[in-house]
């Protein structure tokens, strides 16, 4: 298709295309170069369950952790990506707490998405809101989530053409850095090869996947419920690195995921109330930490 032949923009794309990812991988994955799968429809039940866990990061292991894990029965219906203040946050460049956005649109659950410039507070990469086109990342390829008119859920890359495309639409669409599980296998050492490096502002991207930091990440499972993920952590002293995330949703039956923002930046909030720890401390430091104002957040809403 014509992705091969779209150039990426501004110099912030991988020196290769989509070609490249195919070039690289297994036979496995033929010619696709991202996993599409129906969502469930669970419309008897409560929209989701959140849980709260603390768990060893590896089975047995000393290192705890602190999370949220939220599944979402009907994604379609219940599941939106919103920018961060509102419509309109993104083209402002505007930044908010996950409180702030999650409770003027009404969230039952909502965590932190995608990532943003720390300098100018820009939205990075795709965003698709409810159907509305935000903005598009010009072919930079990181690892998306999205769900498509007909409740397709959507992880992995997407060329341009993808990301436009009409016959079927994106209703939400947002961009995160690393693939974590493919098809039920991690997929990291694809991601390496395959995405930009310029999207997130932790060192490298090798540097990025292998520090301990909070983090949040989004999935789905063999049904096609959506999980959305929320661990605490400070960066390069507690937390996950990306092959304690992957390992971690693999060993809970998640089938494809994708890492979103995390660090200061991992917040889960409840009843638009903050239910998770996050790291940044506040500014002015009259209280010890505080919650980031963000980019884009997952809003779990009542149908
Ligand atoms: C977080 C991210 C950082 C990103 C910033 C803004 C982690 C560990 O938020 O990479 O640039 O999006 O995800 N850190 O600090």
């Amino acid at each position: 298709d014509d992705d091969l032949l779209l150039p990426y923009a501004h110099g912030h794309g991988p020196s290769h295309s989509h070609r490249h990812v195919r070039d690289c991988q297994s036979v496995l994955y033929g010619n696709t170069t991202h996993e599409s799968r129906p969502s469930s429809n669970h419309s008897g039940l409560p929209v989701a369950e959140s849980t709260v866990f603390v768990e060893p990061v590896v089975p047995g292991g000393s290192r705890w952790v602190y999370g949220h894990m939220t599944v979402v029965q009907d994604p379609l219906r219940t599941v939106s990506v919103l920018e961060p203040g509102g419509p309109g946050g993104c083209g402002m460049s505007k930044r908010a707490t996950v409180e702030e956005t999650a409770q003027a649109a009404g969230c039952l659950y909502a965590q932190n998405a995608g990532f943003f410039n720390t300098n100018g507070g820009q939205c990075l990469g795709n965003v698709v809101s409810d159907g509305r086109k935000v903005q598009d990342s010009n072919g930079v390829q990181n690892a998306q989530f999205g769900i498509r008119r007909d409740g397709t859920l959507v992880f992995g890359y997407l060329s341009q053409e993808d990301v436009l495309d009409q016959s079927n639409p994106f209703v939400q669409l947002v961009s995160g850095v690393v693939w974590l599980l493919r098809n039920g296998e991690v997929y990291i050492n694809q991601s390496l090869t395959a995405e930009c490096d310029k999207t997130q502002e932790t060192g490298t991207l090798l540097d990025f996947i292998n520090v301990v930091s909070a983090r949040t990440a989004v999935g789905h499972d063999a049904e096609g419920k959506l999980i959305l993920f929320q661990i605490d952590g400070q960066t390069r002293q507690r937390g996950m690195n990306l092959w304690e995330v992957a390992e971690f949703l693999k060993q809970y039956g998640v089938i494809n995921a994708i890492n979103l923002d995390g660090g200061g930046s991992s917040t889960y909030v409840m009843d638009g109330s903050l239910a998770s720890y996050p790291s940044d401390s506040c500014e002015p430091r009259s209280r010890p930490r505080c919650s980031r104002r963000v980019s884009t957040i997952l809003c779990v809403h009542p149908r």
